[in-house]
């Protein structure tokens, strides 16, 4: 049958995304926060002694690029739970049991291959606690 193409690399077709796996506990994770939009979890290769992933549950976005275009409440959506998150001393905690809620915390979004992204699926790096050295992420 016909192929509706939504874009250059997703399509109706398109099989769910790590993340969209999460979603469905299809994949197990440390879920920190659900709602109806989005989720987050922690990140199973940390870069930081905090570092949680915060996802849109749809898939419908590769990168922030194409989030901020069709749907900019959902960006804003997720950096507001970005910062709850980090206010939280219940989730933004190290390995140690140490909290980073100081109210500081990065909040990354890598887009396209060249710049280290490897699932196009939207989400945002949040990461806490002291930056490590000679590191952006
Ligand atoms: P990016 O480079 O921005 O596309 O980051 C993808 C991140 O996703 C990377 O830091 C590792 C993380 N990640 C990939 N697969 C899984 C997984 O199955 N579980 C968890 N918790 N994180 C994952």
């Amino acid at each position: 049958g016909t192929m509706v193409r939504m874009s250059d690399q997703q399509s109706t077709e398109t099989e769910p995304t790590v993340f969209s796996r999460i979603v469905a506990r299809e994949i197990p994770a440390d879920i920190v926060f659900e709602s109806d939009t989005l989720i987050a979890f922690r990140d199973i290769a940390p870069k930081a002694p905090v570092h949680l992933l915060v996802v849109p549950k749809t898939q419908a976005y590769r990168d922030v690029v194409e989030l901020a275009d069709g749907d900019p409440a959902l960006m804003a959506e997720m950096v507001a739970t970005a910062s709850t998150l980090a206010r939280d001393p219940a989730v933004f905690r190290d390995s140690d049991g140490r909290e980073h809620t100081g109210g500081s915390f990065r909040l990354i979004f890598n887009t396209g291959e060249s710049a280290g992204q490897t699932v196009f699926h939207v989400h945002a790096h949040v990461l806490g606690g002291p930056l490590q050295e000679g590191t952006l992420a």
